[in-house]
């Protein structure tokens, strides 16, 4: 017997790979794969799928048949896996996450996923490291991270949806709530829930309307971001927390979504504003209220103004960086090489595969960048990402608000993963915003 076969002697062998279509939080299809082991684990991986998605994300193929699902159906990408991706895999070492996801990317053969499609192959991975970790009966964000994995990660939550996720107005995507002074993560999801339902008081209470956006926050009618933090100053307070000190706030205006002709629109439609002028209007944000995270402040391709807003504000705010980076790695080590931003936002899906998601995370924190795990405003009850935030010790996720079950079962499964590291879980509050004069 050689070396090669002792060693893959006793190990689970990846039986049958199987997809499907399945909707999203949107009601839109999206892609489900099973993967069955030789140690009987069967395990199912569901891909999420975005709204302001970014021009240089991988791609997610769609069948574009008008017939079904205004031409949203995935059958071309479930017909990929079950045809092409699942049969070339039989046989392999499940636990082998990097063969398995380069011989995804290698029968793509595709610069960005769009022959296969980001979905399928994305599908297929998650569901192969579900069934890994499943097959060796240890939890994923174990099998993933090691003995050693065991920093959970501060929330940040959407409380006040705007832009693309909700029709109440606001331009800005996201207003966030951080509970980084809560001792662990089961109360950093208390604080958030109460601080959440204090916000629906307030807002009832001035006759606003209470119906939650894509991500499970509010949708009120505001005009301006100073008003959509006035009202969460005000809701943090009503909870009965400190402004700042045990919650503070992230923002993530997804400004790719108001950026044409190399102007901005953040408000009003004929009211066009520079990269400067926006750069300013953070830096009086950032000197008025706690905002310690300001993810795609900028439009995804402004490099210079995004150096502009890290030499404004980067030692003061975290500066992340969404459609700008897209989880790629290349385009990551364009922006370390030019110091700009010092985050990097993590969505599995703008790169197709685990192990490149992985890889871009050890690029950043070797460069000192930190990383956000972070769901897609199109969801599913996969829990993944929490697994992930955890094995990779990134500190910090998104995931939406304190509503809706494609928010929640995040949240769930963190407060899980804590109950099972018992004395060992570790929640980093301020820490995950170290160095940063404004936390
Ligand atoms: C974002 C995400 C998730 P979408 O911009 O960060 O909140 O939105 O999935 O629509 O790109
Ligand atoms: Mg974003």
């Amino acid at each position: 017997m050689s070396l090669e076969s002792l060693r893959g002697a006793g190990r689970p062998l990846i039986e049958g790979v199987h997809a499907r279509e399945v909707l999203d939080s949107r009601g839109n299809p999206t892609v489900a794969v099973t993967v069955a082991t030789s140690f009987g684990a069967v395990e199912e991986a569901m891909v999420p799928s975005g709204a302001s998605t970014g021009a240089f994300e991988a791609v997610e193929l769609r069948d574009d048949d008008g017939a079904r699902y205004q031409g949203k159906g995935v059958r071309k990408a479930v017909a990929a896996v079950n045809d092409i991706l699942g049969p070339a895999l039989e046989g392999l070492d499940v636990t082998n996450q990097r063969e398995v996801d380069e011989k995804l990317i290698a029968l793509d053969g595709s610069p960005n996923k769009a022959a296969l499609g980001a979905n399928a192959l994305l599908g297929v991975s998650i569901a192969t490291a579900r069934a890994a970790a499943a097959s060796l009966n240890v939890s994923l964000f174990r099998f993933l991270g090691g003995p050693t994995a065991s920093t959970l990660p501060v929330p940040m939550m959407n409380v006040i949806n705007g832009g693309k996720h909700a029709q109440g107005g606001l331009q800005f995507q996201e207003c966030m709530i951080v509970p980084l002074g809560a001792p662990s993560v089961s109360e950093a999801v208390r604080y958030g829930s109460e601080t959440f339902h204090a916000l629906g008081r307030l807002l009832h209470d001035a006759g606003q309307p209470t119906l939650v956006g894509d991500e499970g926050g509010y949708a009120p009618r505001l005009d301006t971001l100073d008003q959509a933090l006035q009202l969460l100053c005000k809701a943090i307070e009503a909870a009965g927390y400190k402004v700042g000190t045990e919650i503070a706030i992230a923002l993530d205006p997804a400004a790719t979504e108001f950026f044409q002709d190399g102007k901005y629109y953040p408000g009003a439609k004929d009211k066009a504003v520079t990269a400067d002028q926006m750069v300013a209007v953070y830096k009086d944000v950032v000197a008025r209220y706690p905002v310690v995270s300001i993810e795609d402040g900028l439009s995804e391709d402004d490099w210079d103004g995004w150096s502009k807003l890290t030499a404004a504000l980067g030692d003061k705010t975290q500066i992340v960086g969404d459609d700008l980076f897209v989880t790629n790695a290349k385009r990551l080590q364009r922006g370390i090489d030019g110091g700009i931003a010092n985050a990097i936002l993590i969505k599995p899906n703008q790169i197709g595969t685990l192990t490149e998601t992985l890889d871009v995370v050890e690029l950043a924190h070797q460069a000192g960048y930190r990383c956000v795990l972070s769901h897609r405003s199109g969801e599913t009850g996969d829990t993944t990402i929490a697994d992930l935030a955890v094995a990779t010790g990134a500190g910090q996720i998104k995931t939406g608000s304190l509503s809706r079950s494609d928010r929640i079962e995040k949240y769930n499964r963190l407060m899980a993963i804590e109950e099972e590291l018992g004395e060992a879980a570790r929640y980093p509050g301020r820490d995950a915003f170290a160095a940063l004069s404004r936390v």
